[in-house]
C-alpha cells in the first residue's frame, strides 16, 4: 500500500490507509494506547485496543517517543480529536526504535527551550525536528529560492567562484590558511574578486550563492566562521544607487513570496508579522546617524563604524521616523571600507558604498567598485597592499572592464531577522564557530 501524508488523510476517511512517520507522543492508558504520529505535513492520532489478541498492544507498549513507525489501519471519523479522524492500527512496523530518554527536549510550539543552545546544537538533528525549526528550514529554502529567482528574472548569470583561492579579498586578518599541496592557499572570505571577474568577462550581471569562511574569533549572536553569502555584481551602473535599488526589489520579491506561503504560520509560531516594504528604503549618512545617536544619548567609539548597540538604536530611530524596518547607511569613510570601493569624486574621503541594516543589524555590504586600473592600485597601496600581491585581481581591470558594483547578503543573518531568532546559530543548519565544528570542540 502507498504511504499517505498526514495532510492527505482527510480525503480517505473510512478507508484502510498507510502512514509512515515518527511517534510524537505515547499515551498509554492500559487497555488502549494512543500514538500521535508526525510526518512533515502534520500529526495524526493512532490507537490500538487490547482486544482478544494482545500481541499488537504488547508490541505498541514497547514503542518510545521519536521512534520511526510504519502503520496501516482503518481511518475513522473521530469528533473528539482536533483533526476529526484517527487511525485504528491493524499493523505496525517499527522501522527504528528511539532510545529513551532523548538527549535534549524537542521544543514545543510557544514554549521556551528547556535545553541549552550548545547542547541542542550538539544534537542538531533532533533539535531540527521541532515544528519551529522545521518551519525555519522551509522558510530558508523559499527565501534563497526567491532571491535566486529574482536574479534569474532579471537576467543575471549564476557563477560559482572558487572557494580555495590564492589571495584574500577582505583583508588578511580573518582568513583561513590551507595547505595546497606544497603551497599556501586561503578559504574564500567572499567571492568578491571572482564576481568582479564575471563583470570583466562580459557577463554583465552575475550572482554567486555559496559558503564563505571567516577566521574570526567572534563569540557573538551574529558571527559564524562559515556562512552562506548571496552575492550580486552588476555592470554598467551609473551609481551605487542602482545597486541599492536592485537589492530593494530583490528583498521585496522574496518577502512577498515568504509572506504569501508562510505568513500565517510564521505569525502563529514565531509571533512575527512579515512586513512588505512599500517604498524605497531610507538612506542615511554615517554623519547624520552619529548625530541622531548622540542626541539619543548613545556614545560612539568609532566615527566610521557602528557597534551592535548603535546598529540597534539607529534602526529603531529610523523606523520610528519613517516606518521602515530597512535602512541604507551611506557615506562611510573610505579608509574604513574595503579598498575596492570607489571613492566619491566629490569627496574622496568617502566611499561610494553602503551597508543595509534590517531590524537592528547589518545584513549587507555593497558598493560601486573602483574599475580603473590606476585608481584601484592606488587604493590598495593606501592599505599597504602591494601591486604584486594582488596581481591576478588587478589584471581584471587591464583589458577593459565596465563600471560596476554589487553587494552580499549574509543569508543566515537575513533569516535570523526575518523570524526573530536571537542568535544566528539557530538559523544555520549546522553552525561552525570558533569553538564548534558541527559539535563543540573545546568543552573544557
Ligand atoms: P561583508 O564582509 O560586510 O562584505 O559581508 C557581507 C555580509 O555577510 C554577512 N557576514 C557574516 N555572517 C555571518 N558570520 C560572519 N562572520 C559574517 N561576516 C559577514 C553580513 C554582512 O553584511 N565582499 C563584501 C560584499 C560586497 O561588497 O559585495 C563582503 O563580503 O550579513
Amino acid at each position: 500500500m502507498k504511504r499517505l501524508l498526514v495532510s492527505e488523510l482527510k480525503d480517505h476517511i473510512g478507508e484502510e490507509v498507510r502512514v509512515r512517520g515518527v511517534v510524537d507522543t505515547v499515551r498509554d492508558q492500559g487497555k488502549i494506547i494512543f500514538l500521535i504520529v508526525r510526518d512533515k505535513s502534520g500529526k495524526v492520532q493512532t490507537l490500538v485496543w487490547g482486544g482478544e489478541d494482545k500481541t499488537l498492544l504488547e508490541k505498541v507498549k514497547r514503542i518510545t517517543s521519536e521512534s520511526v513507525v510504519d502503520i496501516t489501519g482503518k481511518l475513522k471519523e473521530a469528533k473528539q480529536v482536533e483533526q476529526g479522524f484517527e487511525i485504528e492500527i491493524n499493523e505496525i512496523k517499527v522501522d527504528s526504535l528511539a532510545q529513551s530518554p532523548l538527549p535534549i527536549v524537542i521544543e514545543e510550539e510557544h514554549h521556551d527551550n528547556t535545553t541549552a543552545l550548545d547542547r541542542r546544537l550538539d544534537y542538531r538533528w533532533i533539535d531540527l525536528r521541532s515544528k519551529k525549526n522545521s518551519l525555519m528550514m522551509s522558510v530558508a529554502t523559499l527565501m534563497t529560492a526567491k532571491l535566486r529567482e529574482y536574479c534569474l528574472v532579471n537576467d543575471l548569470i549564476e557563477i560559482q567562484g572558487p572557494r580555495i583561492i590564492s589571495a584574500a579579498s577582505e583583508g588578511g586578518a580573518n582568513v583561513f590558511e590551507v595547505k595546497y599541496f606544497d603551497k599556501k592557499a586561503y578559504l574564500a572570505q567572499s567571492p568578491q574578486f571572482h564576481k568582479q571577474m564575471g563583470i570583466a568577462a562580459g557577463l554583465e550581471r552575475v550572482f554567486n550563492v555559496g559558503p564563505v569562511f571567516r577566521a574570526e574569533k567572534s563569540f557573538t549572536t551574529r558571527h559564524l566562521t562559515e556562512y552562506t553569502s548571496f552575492d550580486v555584481e552588476i555592470g554598467y551602473i551609473d551609481s551605487y544607487e542602482d545597486i541599492c535599488e536592485f537589492e530593494e526589489g530583490m528583498l521585496r520579491y522574496m518577502l512577498e513570496a515568504v509572506k504569501e506561503k508562510y505568513g500565517e504560520e510564521i505569525k502563529k509560531i514565531f509571533d512575527i508579522e512579515i512586513k512588505i516594504p512599500k517604498d524605497s528604503f531610507p538612506r542615511i549618512t554615517v554623519k547624520d546617524a552619529k548625530e541622531k545617536l548622540a542626541k539619543a544619548g548613545i556614545k560612539s567609539k568609532d566615527e566610521g563604524d557602528f557597534s551592535p548597540e548603535e546598529e540597534r538604536k539607529i534602526s529603531e530611530i529610523v523606523e520610528k521616523e519613517t516606518g521602515s524596518e530597512f535602512l541604507f547607511m551611506i557615506d562611510y569613510p573610505h579608509k574604513q571600507r574595503a579598498f575596492y570601493h570607489m571613492k566619491n569624486p566629490n569627496n574622496p574621503e568617502l566611499a561610494l558604498g553602503f551597508d543595509l541594516f534590517w531590524k537592528g543589524i547589518e545584513i549587507t555590504t555593497g558598493a560601486q567598485r573602483e574599475h580603473r586600473l590606476e585608481n584601484i592600485i592606488e587604493n590598495a597601496k593606501e592599505r599597504d597592499i602591494t601591486e604584486e600581491s594582488l596581481k591576478d585581481y588587478f589584471d581584471y581591470f587591464r583589458y577593459g572592464c565596465p563600471p560596476h558594483g554589487g553587494f552580499a547578503i549574509g543569508t543566515e543573518r537575513l533569516l535570523m531577522k526575518m523570524l526573530g531568532y536571537g542568535s544566528i546559530l539557530e538559523t544555520t543548519y549546522l553552525p561552525n564557530t570558533p569553538n564548534r565544528l558541527g559539535k563543540l570542540i573545546n568543552k573544557n
